[in-house]
């Protein structure tokens, strides 16, 4: 039967009705299905709502897993940066360092082979030009610092050995001019280890003696004399490398 129920499961058919009756019912069918499809696209939607939030929840999850396994990753990353970075920087200072060490030991070597081709003398760090001429103290001193040098200074027993061993009489850097007995080094430090021969500084017989030869007595240890600045004398330039 061709029909269709209403509200109280009676079959209506509307091929019976009258004009105005099939309208209404027509009306009424047409509303009924409208709801029932909104119904059923209803239930479809929250299926599919449904579904996207799983979907979601899902992908945050992964996103989460993710971001926790990648941020650690990038933070060793980062540390492994900044080691290179360390390291890089050390080279260069080590480089710089070398590069200036390199340039300081090529200096020395000219100097070394300047300084030996004029005829000085390597002792311990210092080259020693002895002259072959004889001049006053002052002069002396003068000439050697023309050398880019000073008149001797003697640090220590090692050094003195040295130069006694030349077996020359020279002036050496050492005086009391500015204050009677108060002996200095040409570079203003004060003596410490001294090397007189016995008897000396004397001021031999009441003359003034202020500036120091090494003497003639090779054979001992102590040869220093004092012994007047206007006397000439042979003389030992000092240069420190
Ligand atoms: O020429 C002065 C000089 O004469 C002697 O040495 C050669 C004196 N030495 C002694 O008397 C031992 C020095 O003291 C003096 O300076
Ligand atoms: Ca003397």
């Amino acid at each position: 039967m061709k029909g269709h129920r209403d509200e109280s499961g009676m079959v209506l058919d509307i091929r019976n009705l009258s004009s105005p009756a099939r309208s209404v019912g027509l009306n009424r069918f047409t509303n009924e299905s409208v709801e029932a499809a909104a119904s059923v696209s209803g239930g479809k939607l929250h299926k599919w709502i449904a579904g996207s939030f799983c979907l979601l929840c899902i992908l945050q999850a992964a996103l989460n897993v993710s971001l926790r396994l990648a941020l650690p990753l990038q933070d060793s990353m980062n540390k492994e940066r900044e080691e290179q970075k360390r390291q890089l920087d050390y080279i260069a200072s080590q480089l710089n360092f070398l590069t200036k060490e390199r340039e300081e030991l090529k200096r020395k070597l000219e100097d070394f082979a300047h300084y030996a081709q004029q005829g000085w003398l390597y002792f311990n760090g210092s080259f020693y030009y002895i002259s072959s001429i004889t001049k006053t103290w002052q002069d002396s001193r003068d000439d050697c610092l023309q050398r880019g040098a000073v008149l001797a200074i003697i640090s220590n027993t090692e050094e003195q050995e040295f130069i006694r061993l030349q077996q020359k009489v020279m002036w050496i850097g050492l005086t009391d001019r500015e204050t009677e007995g108060v002996w200095k080094w040409v570079d203003e430090t004060p003596l410490t280890a001294s090397f007189w021969y016995s008897g000396e500084p004397n001021n031999f017989k009441h003359r003034n003696e202020d500036c120091v030869v090494i003497n003639h007595y090779y054979d001992y240890e102590n040869n220093w004399n004092d012994a007047a600045c206007e006397n000439l004398n042979f003389w030992l330039c000092e240069k420190d490398m």
